[in-house]
């Protein structure tokens, strides 16, 4: 897969090409699972962040610089502050750096997470009228969760690094989930939950928030047709966790009521569009999701860690274990957490 660790001389290269003067500093920053990002400093005292796609991840760079400036003009025409493409050659592209806004990993607060819930809403709102033609498939069947239940099985099979032994208790915990793994996919089969413009990776990190609440959603690489409830759901995994994603004692990793019912009230504040059948699938989107990204970690885990960052060997799979976790948390407070949807919606 791509490496992460580019020579300086070829950022060096690529800002100067893109016309950056007088950098002082590139450094590796954030804490995305996917693309090399740079944060860049100059003399002159501009900030940047310059990224390297991850073109196994990405290989129609075309589609995706195509998305990139479509969703980001489409939201600056609005006045709707979004990323701003300083340079873009495919597979670098240079951003300005958002200044006076917060990213982070975990949410301290219900506040937070009311902030994430309103930023994502105002995203899928801002982005219903997005001029046709309709947005590219960057990633063929991102959230189709029964082919990811496929490709988990395809790993275990394979079994490629000799891992599948260290995890039989993980896989069981999948298997146990597989029949309602797919309740999501058939709904948007028939019709019954809308297709719209969504972001489709709605972690806490690809929001940047300002101390008054304002917002401005990253990270626009996978915004493509999608269900409005995926992207619900993996703000529920990431803005109800009690602790990081790789968090490895499971005694601290569990879903928060309250952030919940925060999370809740921000989305349906601005969520007016949702239909009744999107309403009735919010919190088990939340577990569904969670349970997506455990089985594409453990996946990865067992194909031998060639899709997602890790900084060592059992990295997936203390993820995979963390989401689990996160998903038996939510299970234990499924009614709990349908009472509170029924209250705001
Ligand atoms: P990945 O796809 O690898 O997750 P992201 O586009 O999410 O990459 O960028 C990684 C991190 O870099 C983000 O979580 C955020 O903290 C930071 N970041 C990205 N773009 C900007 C920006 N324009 N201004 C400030 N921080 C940014
Ligand atoms: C990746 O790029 P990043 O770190 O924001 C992944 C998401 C997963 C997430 C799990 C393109 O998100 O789908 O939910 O990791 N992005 C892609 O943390 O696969
Ligand atoms: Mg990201």
């Amino acid at each position: 897969m791509a490496s992460r660790d580019i020579p300086a001389a070829e950022i060096a290269a690529v800002l100067d090409s893109m016309g950056v003067a007088g950098v002082v500093s590139a450094e590796r920053y954030g804490s995305g699972h996917i693309n090399a990002t740079f944060k860049v400093e100059t003399a002159g005292g501009k900030r940047y962040i310059l990224q390297r796609v991850n073109t196994d991840i990405f290989p129609d760079g075309k589609m995706l610089e195509e998305t990139v400036r479509r969703v980001t003009s489409h939201l600056q025409s609005k006045g709707v502050p979004s990323l701003e493409v300083v340079a873009y050659e495919n597979p670098w592209r240079l951003y300005a750096f958002l200044e006076g806004y917060t990213s982070r990993d975990v949410v301290e607060k219900p506040e937070q997470a009311y902030d994430v819930g309103r930023a994502f809403a105002k995203f899928q709102n801002d982005l219903a009228d997005l001029p046709a033609p309709r947005l590219g498939e960057i990633i063929p069947r991102f959230h189709d969760t029964p082919d990811r239940m496929r490709q988990l099985d395809e790993a275990a099979a394979a079994d490629v690094r000799g891992r599948k032994a260290g995890c039989l208790a993980e896989l069981a915990f999948a298997e146990a989930r597989r029949a309602e793994c797919s309740k999501i996919v058939d709904l948007m089969a028939k019709g019954i939950v809308p297709e719209r413009v969504t972001h489709n990776d709605t972690k806490i990190n690809n929001v940047l928030v300002a101390p008054d609440g304002s917002a401005v959603v990253i990270d626009l690489d996978t915004t493509m047709p999608g269900s409005a409830l995926f992207d619900f759901g993996d703000m529920v995994r990431t803005s109800t966790a009690s602790a990081a994603e790789d968090e490895a004692d499971l005694s601290k990793v569990f879903s928060k009521r309250d952030y919940f019912e925060a999370l809740v009230k921000g989305y349906l504040e601005g969520a007016k569009f949702l239909n009744e059948a999107e309403k009735d699938n919010l919190a088990f989107a939340g577990r569904l999701s969670t349970f997506e990204v455990g089985i594409r970690f453990l996946a990865d885990y067992l194909a031998g860690d060639t899709y997602f960052h890790t900084a060592y060997p059992e990295h997936n799979l203390v993820r995979a274990r963390n989401q689990f976790k996160m998903v038996e948390s939510m299970e234990e407070q499924a009614e709990e957490f349908e009472e509170i949807v029924s209250r705001y919606r």
